[in-house]
């Protein structure tokens, strides 16, 4: 086995290292190419996915609840609808699945989003269309949940949300040699499968190299490379009181919320929730550290919890906050973001039109229908 690797300088090396990607790229990429991209693999939605469907009128938007509020059967319910996705035929590849379609979508396109205007957007269709999948594909009754993190943020190992009985279980296999959390973002950690937990022998069929610093390409190919889904807890993360001075490796707090939700401007408020999101990722690893991060079932209560934020945010100042939208329309781009920018998205289930930023901007609307 290695010799374990000393927590801090890991977490602070994964950090710099995603700064030194996004730097290298931002130095060489230009803002025109990723939105041509971007419009090319948008002509697909022309096919009219759905386009027959009815449209639908958002009379009382349906509430999203959270994890730790469910019973056990609602818990359980939700548990089933996901395993059911991960069963059904895919809609973008052959021999693939509608669950393995969501993260070959975030590799795609949501590497696009991330760091630009567009990341809470693009993330808040993609928790819609996921919510509506479990819906249309598997006869879920409910919708979406999150997990208030915030709420238990003093020891979130022991959270329910992890319980390998009525959760989405525990850590990966704590036993045989193990990558660094450094290599872990380039290469899946096999030996560090799930050992418990309804999800344990789910296989994700894509897994997403970090984009090379030197690429022009603001894509990533999905690598098909099925493979049991990976957990690698750092020691802070598995003992908070122990390691004090090191969890959280990024703060997602009652405070650390108040001052993201006291925040005035939207690209501002926008960075600071993906930076916050960031704590989970670091402290689970294993698949998280890479783009393939819905590979894990708990990436979508989590988002969820981010959307919730925005969802708040907006609601502090009514239409005025709600409508804000600023800053750059996607990573490293100097084109100013626009409420009228379509979202990239390939042809789905549950999506019959090309979406634009202002259709995201209001979740009591026509289309997405849904409140905290
Ligand atoms: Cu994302």
């Amino acid at each position: 086995m290695r010799p374990p690797k000393d927590h801090k300088r890991s977490i602070r090396s994964v950090i710099l290292t995603l700064i030194a990607l996004i730097a290298g790229a931002a130095i060489i990429f230009k803002a025109w190419e990723l939105v041509a991209v971007l419009e090319n693999k948008l002509v697909a939605l022309e096919t009219n996915v759905g386009a027959d469907q009815p449209e639908q009128v958002c009379i009382e938007p349906a509430q999203r609840k959270s994890w730790t509020t469910l019973s056990r059967e609602e818990k359980a319910e939700y548990i089933r609808a996901v395993k059911c996705l991960a069963e059904r035929p895919s809609y973008l590849n052959p021999n693939s699945t509608v669950y393995d379609d969501f993260s070959y979508i975030h590799i795609t396109m949501g590497n696009a989003m991330h760091m630009g205007s567009g990341n809470l957007p693009w993330h808040r269709l993609h928790l819609h269309l996921y919510e509506q999948a479990l819906r249309s594909e598997c006869g879920y009754g409910g919708l979406q949940v999150y997990w208030a993190w915030e709420e238990e943020s003093e020891d979130p190992i022991h959270s329910d949300f992890f319980d390998p009985e009525t959760g989405f279980g525990g850590n990966g296999n704590l036993t045989g040699d193990h990558l660094s959390p450094e290599d872990s973002m380039t290469r899946i950690d096999k030996n560090r499968c799930l050992v418990d937990g309804p999800f344990k022998d789910l296989q994700p069929q894509w897994y997403a190299r970090l984009p090379d610093p030197k690429s022009v390409d603001p894509y990533v190919d999905p690598v098909f490379d099925p493979h049991c889904i990976t957990r690698s807890f750092t020691e802070a993360f598995k003992d908070p009181k122990k390691h004090a001075k090191e969890f959280p490796p990024i703060p997602f707090g009652p405070n650390a919320v108040s001052k993201l939700l006291a925040i005035e401007d939207y690209s501002e408020f926008n960075l600071a929730a993906e930076a916050m999101h960031a704590w989970l990722p670091v402290s689970v690893g294993g698949d998280y550290m890479a783009l393939t991060a819905p590979n894990d079932p708990t990436f979508y209560p989590h988002l969820t919890n981010i959307d919730r934020m925005w969802w708040k945010w907006q609601a502090k100042n009514g239409k005025k906050k709600g409508m804000a939208y600023d800053g750059a329309t996607y990573r490293l781009s100097e084109v100013n973001a626009s409420l009228d920018d379509i979202i990239p998205f390939p042809a789905f289930i549950g999506l019959d039109r090309p979406m634009r930023i202002r259709d995201m901007m209001d979740t009591e609307s026509d289309y997405l229908c849904y409140t905290y």
